[in-house]
């Protein structure tokens, strides 16, 4: 299976599903506000995570389209978490995807606004699905399962224990271990991985072995695309990298070691699951 052929396909169907949500609020929305949100969504990035939960859908018998909320929920949120990380009191950045950053673009209240804007939206584009009001329990598991991948106790508390390791660290006090960089790790990439994966699947009809199988399947893809990013990266100075403790070909040999493991746990899938599983390998060997 080609997978950016698969991507390519599917990607149009996100975009175009995510810009519905905007054409149907744009008078209600203050225009800086409406540009802002926009732009890092378009162009976008890899549109991954979302990609991911329409494959996760299909993975377990369903439609890719019954996943579509999700994936625009999921996009959503990765986006609203890039435009407050590059924030002057987060990494301070002033470029991101070729373009300056949405505080630079625009200023700061209005990136801090579009970013908790665009969360927000993440959750009504799922609460108004109509899957919403024909199986209840079923959203309400996918919209419960996101809240946690993304709160305090995922995405924000990672980003929480990056700032404070990174801080320990400029101070010359050392603390950088494997255990705590793969906490982080697990938060900060991994769960926004897990929520679109397991909310996919479940859309898509899983059952309860199904999903936990996912779970752990998409706990390594997550946590070996951020070990990834890390390789692409490696000559910057990004903030807590696996770099830092192990050399590139260890971190190369563990990230692959993760997608194995991660494609034993689905092996019962069968052939419906061949996009998952091509999607899982594209997440270490991209170029991007
Ligand atoms: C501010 C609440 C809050 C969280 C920030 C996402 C994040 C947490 C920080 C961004 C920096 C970073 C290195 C995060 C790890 C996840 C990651 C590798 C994000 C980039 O994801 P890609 O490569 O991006 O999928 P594109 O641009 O393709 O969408």
């Amino acid at each position: 299976m080609d997978v950016e052929a698969y991507m390519a396909e599917r990607i149009p169907q996100i975009d175009a599903a995510i810009e519905a949500r905007f054409e149907r609020a744009s008078d209600r929305v203050p225009a800086p506000l409406s540009g802002a949100m926009r732009h890092l969504l378009f162009p976008g990035g890899k549109r991954l995570r979302p990609v991911f939960a329409l494959a996760a859908a299909e993975a377990v018998g369903g439609r890719a389209r019954a996943a579509l909320p999700l994936a625009v929920a999921v996009e959503l949120i990765h986006t609203y978490s890039l435009v407050h990380d590059d924030l002057p009191c987060m990494d301070d950045d002033d470029w991101r995807r070729g373009r300056p950053t949405v505080h630079v673009a625009f200023d700061e209240a209005t990136a801090v606004l579009a970013g908790d804007a665009l969360q927000s939206e993440a959750f009504a584009v799922l609460a108004e699905d109509p899957v919403a009001a024909a199986d209840p329990a079923r959203m309400l598991f996918v919209v419960g399962r996101l809240a946690r991948a993304i709160g305090a106790e995922g995405l924000v508390g990672g980003q929480q224990d990056d700032l404070a390791f990174e801080a320990v660290k400029s101070a010359g006090k050392g603390g950088a271990d494997h255990v705590r960089l793969a906490s982080i790790h697990e938060r900060k990439t991994a769960a926004l991985f897990q929520a679109a994966i397991v909310g996919g699947a479940a859309l898509g009809g899983a059952n309860d072995d199904e999903r936990g199988r996912l779970e752990a399947f998409a706990r390594d893809v997550g946590v070996a695309f951020q070990i990834a990013d890390d390789l692409l990266d490696a000559d910057s100075a990004e903030a807590a990298s696996i770099l830092r403790l192990q050399g590139q070909g260890d971190a190369r040999a563990g990230a692959e070691g993760l997608v194995e493991r991660a494609l034993e746990r689905i092996e019962g899938f069968g052939e419906r699951a061949m996009a998952l599983r091509e999607l899982a390998r594209f997440a270490v060997r991209r170029r991007r």
